[in-house]
């Protein structure tokens, strides 16, 4: 009888009143108080009819209560679904119709929009906000801290994850627990944490990176974290004195170097900062060792298959590649064609096996068998090279994909959207070099044939429809796109054309 993930990274925590969240306001919440906060939460899921296998869709600013709320939903074997808060009702009627979820969290002031769509999808919605105050939590706050935590199998899903597609439509990662578990133990070994690590937290916990890597490793070492709601430079440089270990996107880092009192002084004390999710520029490396004498340790991972690689802890961390498998974890790089492993040092798309792959996409059995083989091994769509001392470097991407300050953005969504506003012909997405975000998005519209395109109207309709991320920051208008002669779209062409627009900006 056993809960995998409950059993790695919560049940060691009972009746310990050590520090597991430092708040922003000074206070702090134990071990102890944690769980028994996760096990109201489990309560109240059980009282509101969620059962194991169901999922939870859940669209709460970061907070406190909104992590019990992951972690009661594990005890009550449940199905943990966190959406981005920039998501809008648009997007999101998508993931609560999808997933089928039983129940969908939202925060108190968007209710009334969501509430229809809930209704929709035959869904029970409650509320939490930042404060911990909401529908749910007047359930939450009734219930006992204990629980009876429900049994799973290390193959029954603990989290289900969307992740944009090449087509335009998103795909749910099913994860297991199995995948958190092996994930968390690969990562807890390979970067050394321990029950005295205090882990600066200022990533959103919607996200692989800020819930899988940051929070269950600091759970399953033990130690604590400094709870942030969100990466703001003045708190970071006021919270890095207390803090043992950093883990951020490329744009964290890259705010903190513009920042002169970020010195070697300030973080002398500091055991390791962390980068993932983007790439890390070889230059941004550089600057940070000389500015503050750290060698950041760049790992890779994705939604599917958590983290995968990364540099070590001791030993090298080379500045522009991603080190070496984790764990349990085989890499290969294939020909993108054939699907056959290429010579050694050769350019070719990474595949990727072990216990962190994900089970597959929820309902899309065709789309998992196109991306994930039956011997097990995941078709990443990053391209890479593996040197002789066997480390990994990501050269690019075979997807054609942007990504903006650690989020995933897919062309295909946002050209699928631009393609049905008013006198819009046709478009094209592409992604350009941006000093904050690494890389942010161009769009390329083509009038119909005597058209005006109202650009202000389409940039009011992105903004009530998309993301703010996936907003297009720069706006072209062609008279026709680049084409090959098999009427494929040239985007390199347009890559070309458009790099210099953010850098321009910034000057
Ligand atoms: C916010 N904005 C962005 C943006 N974040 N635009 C482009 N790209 C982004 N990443 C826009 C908002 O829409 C808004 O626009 C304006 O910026 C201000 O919003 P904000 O929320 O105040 O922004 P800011 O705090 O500056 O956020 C930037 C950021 C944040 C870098 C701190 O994006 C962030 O925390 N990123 C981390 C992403 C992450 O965790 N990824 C992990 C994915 S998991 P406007 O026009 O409305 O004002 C994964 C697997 C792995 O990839 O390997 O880890
Ligand atoms: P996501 O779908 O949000 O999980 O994003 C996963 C993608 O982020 C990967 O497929 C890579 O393209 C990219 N990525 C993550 N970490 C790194 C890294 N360290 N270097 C380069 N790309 C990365």
């Amino acid at each position: 009888m056993s809960n995998p993930l409950f059993d790695a990274l919560f049940a060691a925590h009972r009746g310990r009143e050590t520090v597991f969240l430092h708040l922003p306001d000074g206070g702090t919440m134990t071990h102890a108080a944690f769980l028994g906060e996760a096990a109201r939460n489990a309560n109240a899921l059980t009282a509101l009819g969620v059962g194991p296998g169901d999922r939870v869709a859940v669209h709460v600013t970061k907070s406190p209560e909104a992590l019990a709320l992951y972690a009661g939903c594990i005890m009550a074997g449940a199905v943990f679904l966190p959406l981005n808060t920039a998501y809008t009702p648009a997007e999101l009627e998508y993931f609560v119709g999808d997933s089928g979820a039983a129940l969908f969290v939202c925060d108190p002031g968007e209710a009334d929009a969501l509430t229809p769509i809930a209704a929709a999808a035959s869904c029970a919605l409650r509320t939490l906000g930042a404060d911990g105050e909401g529908s749910l939590s007047d359930v939450v706050r009734g219930q006992p801290a204990e629980f009876a935590v429900v049994d799973r199998d290390e193959d029954d899903l603990a989290a289900l994850l969307y992740t944009s597609g090449t087509t335009g439509r998103s795909k749910g990662a099913m994860l297991t627990h199995r995948n958190l578990v092996s994930n968390a133990r690969a990562l807890v070994e390979t970067w050394r944490f321990t029950s005295d690590d205090v882990l600066l937290h200022a990533l959103p916990i919607f996200h692989s990176h800020g819930l899988f890597v940051a929070t269950n490793v600091s759970l399953m070492a033990g130690g604590s974290m400094i709870f942030l709601p969100k990466f703001d430079v003045e708190t970071v440089l006021a919270k890095l004195p207390m803090a043992t270990a950093m883990m951020g996107v490329p744009t964290f880092y890259t705010r903190l170097l513009d920042e002169p009192r970020f010195d070697r002084d300030l973080v002398a004390h500091m055991r390791v900062f962390i980068s993932g999710s983007a790439p890390l520029l070889a230059e941004t490396h550089v600057r940070f060792e000389e500015r503050t004498g750290h060698r950041i340790l760049e790992r890779y991972g994705m939604t599917e298959t958590s983290m995968n690689t990364s540099n070590p802890y001791d030993g090298e961390r080379r500045a522009g590649t991603v080190g070496f498998p984790l764990p349990g974890v085989e890499v290969k790089v294939c020909d993108p064609e054939t699907g056959r492993e290429l010579p050694q040092g050769e350019i070719g798309v990474l595949e990727v096996r072990g216990p962190n792959v994900f089970k597959g996409y929820w309902r899309m059995p065709e789309k998992t068998k196109e991306e994930l083989r039956a011997d097990g091994f995941f078709i990443t769509g990053d391209l890479a090279r593996i040197d002789g001392d066997g480390y990994v470097t990501i050269v690019g991407r075979g997807k054609d994909l942007i990504i903006s300050g650690g989020y995933n953005i897919y062309p295909k969504e946002v050209e699928l959207f631009l393609d049905a506003q008013p006198g819009v012909r046709e478009s094209a997405v592409v992604g350009a070099p941006h000093p904050d975000f690494g890389e942010s998005v161009v769009a390329v519209l083509v009038p119909e044939a005597g058209a005006t395109l109202d650009l202000a109207a389409i940039e009011a309709a992105a903004r009530r429809d998309l993301a703010g991320f996936k907003r297009p920051r720069h706006v072209a208008v062609l008279d026709a796109l680049p084409r090959n002669t098999m009427g494929k779209v040239e985007k390199n062409q347009l890559r070309d054309r458009y790099a210099a627009v953010f850098q321009a900006a910034a000057g």
